[in-house]
């Protein structure tokens, strides 16, 4: 299969005005972020900044979130799946691309699906990491226009930052979350991976810990952002699913389904007989992706990390073999605290 990674269209060739133009808008941001946003050390090789109350790697986003705000304007028939770092992104991409691209790239044609080919990250762009950050697009607002509709995009930005074209349009949004702790511990593990890839010393979980209750992990603070998507899935179900890493394990098979009809694909009667949605759950597995090797070996155009690094346990409740029951009975608390009243449970 011909390494094209569909969505390289958007950086449609600009001309020297139009390029001049937007370098001057991210010489814009760049300066709102030195100058008037907080920083502070954090955890990566460069100050982490504070955009609306979330916490940004600048190594990682460069100051996409500011652009994708002012300059991705949402269709009705996009489809952007949103998340917590380390609560399943990957997975979700996987599935959700496998599930509207079903005709063209039926699972059982295992030998050329795009999965196998790419990491889902490759597949399913994120937006301010990948589509609209300045370290990697080469300072252009990409243009989107001739992504082939439903466009599938992927953001960790909180709901509070998306662009107010993504409510109005009245596209959808599939959210997935996870349990705090595995969350944590995901998340440090990742961490010191990139940090290995930079030369730096890991850091110990205690720091990290403390860290991440203090609000302080990428895109956090985690209890927020998740609040954001909860309320507004209970606001507008229609446009927001909420979905849960920890019950997607349990019983993936219902959660497909889920997925599917939130999208305005729901599987037949008759794909449900052939064994298409077992099909789509089991090329989406953990076990499937993982050894795969354009996940073991290879790297992805959308951070540079290889793209083993996305893949780890795949596990609920592995966090209980690094975290001490202090620290889980403190994270548990926090949360407990941080979700009263809201009904949502983690
Ligand atoms: P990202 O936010 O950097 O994209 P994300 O995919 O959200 O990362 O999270 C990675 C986690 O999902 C890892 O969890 P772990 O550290 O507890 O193991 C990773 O193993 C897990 N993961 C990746 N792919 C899958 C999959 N296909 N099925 C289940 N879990 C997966």
């Amino acid at each position: 299969m011909a390494k094209n990674i569909p969505y390289k269209v958007s950086f449609v060739p600009k001309s020297r005005e139009e390029e001049e133009e937007d370098e001057k808008i991210y010489n814009r941001y760049r300066e709102i972020v030195a100058t008037t946003l907080p920083t502070t050390k954090g955890w990566a090789d460069k100050l982490i900044y504070q955009y609306e109350g979330f916490w940004y790697c600048p190594g990682i986003v460069g100051v996409g979130p500011l652009a994708v705000q002012d300059h991705f304007k949402a269709w009705p028939s996009d489809i952007l799946l949103a998340s917590f770092p380390k609560c399943g992104t990957t997975w979700l991409k996987s599935l959700a691309f496998a599930v509207i691209n079903r005709e063209t790239h039926p699972p059982s044609a295992q030998q050329q699906h795009p999965l196998l080919a790419f990491n889902s990250h490759d597949l399913v762009p994120m937006l301010e990491i990948r589509l609209y950050n300045d370290n990697f697009n080469g300072n252009q607002i990409p243009n989107l226009d001739m992504l082939p509709s439903p466009r599938l995009f992927g953001t960790h930005m909180p709901y509070t930052s998306l662009p107010q074209s993504v409510a109005l349009s009245g596209s959808r949004i599939i959210y997935i979350c996870r349990n705090t702790k595995d969350n944590l511990v995901s998340w440090w593990h990742f961490l010191n991976k990139i940090r290995t890839d930079l030369s730096l010393e890991p850091m110990k979980l205690e720091e990290v810990f403390e860290l991440f209750c203090k609000g302080m992990s990428a895109s956090g603070p985690f209890w927020g952002h998740v609040l954001g998507y909860w309320k507004e899935s209970l606001e507008r179900p229609q446009n927001v699913l909420f979905l849960k890493y920890d019950e997607m394990m349990a019983e993936p098979a219902l959660h497909l389904k889920r997925i599917a009809e939130f999208i305005g694909c729901p599987f037949s009667s008759m794909e449900e007989k052939e064994g298409l949605v077992d099909e789509i759950i089991k090329l989406c597995s953990f076990e499937n992706l993982s050894n795969l090797a354009v996940n073991k070996k290879g790297s992805s155009d959308h951070t540079g990390f290889p793209n083993s690094a996305y893949f780890r346990q795949g596990k609920v409740g592995d966090s209980a073999n690094y975290l001490s029951p202090e620290m889980m009975e403190e994270l548990d608390c926090i949360t407990k605290q941080k979700l009263h009243g809201t009904g949502l449970t983690l």
